[in-house]
């Protein structure tokens, strides 16, 4: 069985994080590095690796996803906006294999992005 990434630990609550939503489908934490003022990170219990390895039968989750994001900026009263990312292989910068939305607000943001 391939090793548990530290995601899928977090979710076995095997190492602590600061956790702001959690349900069936999903957890939601505040990352450790975060890049700004608030910064999230949306993770699927089930462990797809990536956007490019996701398959038709995760289109419920990854949908979830993104109902989860709105409904915790709600929740913590980002009105001014919010951005999400999702980081897909090399190029893009992904460090954990364990597919993540990067939920990022309480500053102005900037576009392109780096
Ligand atoms: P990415 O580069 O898209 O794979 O983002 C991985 C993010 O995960 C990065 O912003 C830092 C965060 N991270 C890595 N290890 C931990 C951890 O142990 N706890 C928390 N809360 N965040 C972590």
């Amino acid at each position: 069985m391939a090793a548990k990434t530290i995601f899928q630990r977090i979710v076995d609550r095997e190492i602590p994080a600061t956790i702001e939503h959690e349900d069936d489908l999903c957890i939601v934490f505040r990352d450790i590095e975060p890049q700004a003022p608030v910064h999230l990170l949306l993770v699927p219990k089930q462990p797809i690796p990536r956007v490019a390895a996701a398959t038709a039968k995760e289109t419920q989750v990854l949908g979830h996803l993104l109902v989860v994001a709105g409904e915790v900026a709600a929740k913590l009263g980002l009105g001014q906006g919010f951005r999400l990312v999702i980081n897909n292989g090399p190029h893009a910068c992904e460090s954990v294999p364990h597919l993540h939305v990067h939920l990022l607000a309480g500053r102005q943001m900037t576009w392109p992005p780096g």
